[in-house]
């Protein structure tokens, strides 16, 4: 069995990603490491935990060292609405933090490196609509720019030393977990606000549509690039996606369930970028390369959405 490390393990994707990765890979194969101290939920389910930021060098290689690692799944990163706050920040981590990564894998010869990109990877020149797998990539953000990076540095690697780099580029990524720092949190926060008060002002006008996908789904498509047979990839970064809406459209679908439900709309700075971002994704390369196909459309996004956050919150709203 392969030894597989995360970084950003407490991000929204880290705190599911780490429970599939102990079923699928057995615990005594996966090492979390995130800034923060471990969390009540990792320590119950058992999780090799070690703090790590990923700016510390050494830190780093002494855990990938100790461990004999063989798959890393870099995830700590800075998110866009947090990055455009601090974008010192967001370099440090995102751009440094990575090069830490990339340079341990190819020194240590670790088999693989799994880093997510973004829709945010695209920019206000990229065709929109239907965005190809290669295109325009012009982005407005420092975590834009940061995926960028992260993607030709990572192809430049598989080219210049044969390290086997793997990118995903996540649309806005739903679950009832409490997400933090991104753009596209608007389509978590706005089931918490549904349900504790009937009521969402939302930071996104009525019509900035963006692709998003259920966390199932994320982790589908992470588990399948990270398991495809390297012979069928002809590309390193892929787009993948499983739905697209607006915060409208969300809050007519929520009003099936929930028809008292309002919402209003005070755009900010969030507003820009999103609409700097694809509206839609073509996810046809990653399909034709490694069979990626989506599970989880929109109608069913949202009543998993209301049952997993009424849950966590102890509403009931049936
Ligand atoms: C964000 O909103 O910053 C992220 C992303 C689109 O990568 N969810």
């Amino acid at each position: 069995m392969k030894k597989y490390f995360v970084t950003g393990s407490y991000g929204q994707i880290g705190m599911d990603l780490i429970p599939a990765m102990l079923e699928r890979y057995g615990k005594e194969n996966v090492v979390a490491t995130g800034r923060k101290k471990i969390n009540p939920t990792f320590k119950e389910l058992d999780v090799i935990y070690h703090r790590l930021d990923v700016r510390d060098e050494y830190g780093l290689r002494n855990l990938l060292v100790e461990y004999d690692i063989d798959i890393i799944l870099h995830n700590a990163s800075v998110l866009s609405a947090t990055g455009e706050k601090n974008p010192q920040l967001a370099h440090s981590i995102n751009f440094e933090g990575f090069y830490n990564v990339l340079e341990a894998s190819r020194e240590l010869n670790i088999e693989q490196l799994f880093v997510p990109s973004s829709i945010a990877a695209f920019g206000p020149t990229t065709p929109l609509v239907n965005t190809p797998n290669t295109t325009i990539m012009e982005p407005s953000s420092i975590y834009g720019i940061s995926k960028v990076y992260i993607e030709l540095m990572g192809s430049y690697y598989n080219k210049k030393y044969g390290l086997n780099f793997r990118s995903l580029r996540y649309p806005g990524v739903l679950s009832p977990e409490e997400p933090g720092g991104g753009t596209t949190d608007y389509a978590i926060w706005i089931f918490y606000e549904a349900l504790k008060n009937m009521k969402y002002t939302c930071f996104l006008s009525a019509d900035v549509t963006l692709p998003m996908m259920m966390m199932s789904d994320c982790l589908k498509s992470t588990f399948d690039l990270i398991e495809a047979d390297d012979s069928k990839l002809k590309h390193r970064s892929f787009n993948v996606t499983g739905m697209s809406f607006n915060p409208e459209e969300l809050a007519n679908e929520i009003n099936k369930y929930l028809p008292d439900f309002k919402i209003d709309y005070e755009p900010d700075f969030r507003d820009a970028l999103a609409r700097s971002w694809p509206q839609s994704l073509d996810d046809s390369v990653a399909r034709e390369e490694w069979g990626w196909e989506p599970e989880l459309p929109f109608e069913k996004m949202v009543p998993a959405m209301l049952d997993g956050v009424s849950e966590r919150l102890g509403i009931s709203y049936k």
